[in-house]
């Protein structure tokens, strides 16, 4: 007997899809914000203040417009760090020394952590009296996720600011503005929350603050609808394909989720130029969520295997064995791969449809592996299920579309690295993985299906669920520990795919926040689709 993962249908159906419009297509918005881009720009750069700097730096990243102004920012950042000013001035606050700390790590500056050793006392703990000041501490707890492995202190100090923080909160002292700031940074810190998806939520607190720049909001809101319109279009020709796959009917068991597939990939791929490759993207991740649904879902213990053999072999012989809704599937997966790979060989003169067909045949196999282990009863331990579930996640067949969509020219060392499953690809993937489970294995589990983390961890240790749940919240962030510490080695990748990779992880986060935003839509997630992608900030 079949499984039934007894997914709802889509909220955003094909007429819904269709029928988006928006004013902001028009070429006077555009004007418009070019004008407001090349004010800030001035500002940005002729401001003496340093402090002020950088708080304009940070609220034009969570504001989702930094991307106009990378040079500039770049420029800044650079000579507040060669000259040490966030280190080396009087009157040193947290504040400043946290915010700059961040800022320049987060953009690939070597700074050490010592320059938090004056805010700690001679038993080498932070000082108490800094919970007077909670905007610094804030920034300190928001610095602390820069954190590379060894790095202590840097532990301590998120310790330290989550515990006053939440004890602000709980004895409600903080006025509803900053407690609103302090309640998101502790659901989500910046460092883990992808840029565009959360622009909304900061224009909106934005434009609370006492001290908001008129020019700056402006822009927020202006980019933000613009961009919209862009997304708008892109979904509705992700949504034509899709209708015309007609995979929605004829694997009815499936997730039907085109908007939730394209929320993924505004995450990962958020800038307005990138709107092919967000196309493309958007259609592996409606077929990576379909495929995944065949072997977790409905398939049978012998079908899966014979579509694993297809994907490792790509010809007729394999595919004349496939039932008839798995010889579908496969085609539109043929299809989509060929096209791809027709797209990058006119482009830029590589064929990579090799490369393509084996990611897809490593993830496939994966994913028979788990439905081996679940049709035989199989309990794997920790090891083993991550041996195998950072590849059945999918991220490695991500970012090998991704890298050949964003990179021009392709580099042969780059392409290299990324075959052989390079440290990049599998700290996203890590993360992706932790995260998906957290958020998805409770629905998973009374379906059935493999043991996830939180089920190995627990069937392993005998821990609680609760604790087998923080076991793995310490795994992912271990992981970001070892991604803060790639990005100061020498890497074969653009920093565009890097931000990628980081982003895919940073996305799941996202996705997964308040449970499975993917699969099983909840009211937070609705109202983040509206907000993204349906309706304009007025
Ligand atoms: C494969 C899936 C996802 C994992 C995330 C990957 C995307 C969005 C392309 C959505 F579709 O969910 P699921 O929880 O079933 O993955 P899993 O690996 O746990 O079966
Ligand atoms: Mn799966
Ligand atoms: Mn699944
Ligand atoms: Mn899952
Ligand atoms: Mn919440």
């Amino acid at each position: 007997t079949r499984r039934s993962g007894n997914y709802k249908p889509t909220l955003w159906d094909f007429d819904r899809i269709q029928s988006l419009t928006s004013v902001y297509t028009d070429e006077k918005y555009a004007t418009r914000a070019s004008e407001l881009v090349v004010q800030l720009k001035k500002l940005l750069c002729q401001e003496s203040n340093w402090l002020m700097q950088l708080e304009l730096i940070d609220d034009l990243h969570k504001l989702g417009v930094s991307y106009h102004f990378d040079n500039e920012i770049n420029q800044v950042l650079n000579r507040i760090y060669l000259e040490h000013k966030y280190c080396n001035n009087e009157e040193r606050d947290l504040y400043s020394t946290a915010l700059a700390f961040r800022l320049l790590r987060q953009n690939g500056f070597r700074v050490t952590q010592d320059v938090f050793d004056d805010f700690k006392n001679d038993e080498d703990e932070f000082e108490e009296s800094l919970g007077g000041d909670t905007e610094g501490v804030l920034q300190l707890y928001e610095a602390s996720f820069l954190l590379t492995e060894g790095e202590t202190s840097l532990e301590q100090a998120r310790l330290f600011s989550e515990n006053l923080l939440k004890k602000k909160l709980d004895d409600e002292v903080l006025d509803e503005f900053l407690s609103s700031l302090v309640r998101h940074s502790l659901e989500l810190p910046l460092h883990w929350s992808v840029q565009r998806p959360n622009a909304r939520w900061f224009a909106n607190a934005y434009s609370k603050k006492s001290q908001a720049n008129p020019i700056l909001l402006e822009l927020a809101k202006l980019d933000f609808n613009i961009v919209q319109a862009t997304y708008q279009q892109e979904l509705k020709e992700i949504s034509r394909w899709w209708k015309e796959t007609e995979l929605a009917e004829k694997l009815s068991f499936a997730r039907d989720r085109v908007v939730e597939n394209y929320i993924w990939n505004v995450g990962l791929l958020f800038k307005p130029q990138y709107g092919y490759a967000r196309i493309m993207t958007t259609k592996l991740f409606i077929l990576i969520t379909v495929i995944d649904d065949v072997f977790d879902v409905y398939g049978t213990l012998e079908e899966t295997q014979l579509f694993k053999n297809a994907t490792l072999r790509w010809d007729d012989e394999a595919i004349d064995q496939l039932p008839y809704y798995m010889k579908i599937c496969y085609m539109v997966l043929d299809s989509f791969i060929n096209e791809m790979a027709y797209h990058v060989l006119k482009e830029k003169d590589v064929l990579v449809i090799q490369d393509l067909r084996k990611t897809w045949g490593d993830l496939c196999s994966a994913y028979a592996k788990e439905a081996e282990w679940y049709h035989t009863g199989y309990k794997p331990t920790m090891e083993e299920y991550i041996n195998v579930a950072w590849i059945s996640i999918s991220a490695h067949t991500i970012l090998t579309h991704v890298f050949y969509l964003i990179s021009n020219p392709i580099e042969k060392e780059a392409a290299e690295s990324l075959r052989n499953y390079h440290d990049t690809i599998r700290y996203s993937a890590m993360v992706l993985r932790l995260a998906d489970d957290l958020g998805t294995s409770p629905h998973e589990m009374q379906r059935g299906d493999v043991p996830k983390a939180v089920e190995c961890y627990m069937n392993e240790t005998g821990a609680s669920r609760e604790e087998a749940r923080e076991h793995v919240m310490f795994m992912i962030r271990e992981i970001w520990m070892k991604t803060n510490g790639e990005r100061f080695r020498e890497s074969p990748f653009s920093d565009d795919f890097i931000r990628s990779a980081a982003d895919l992880g940073r996305q799941a986060q996202y996705m997964y926040q308040h449970g499975d935003g993917h699969g099983i839509s909840n009211p937070e997630m609705e109202e983040r689709i509206l907000g993204l992608i349906f309706q304009p900030i007025v």
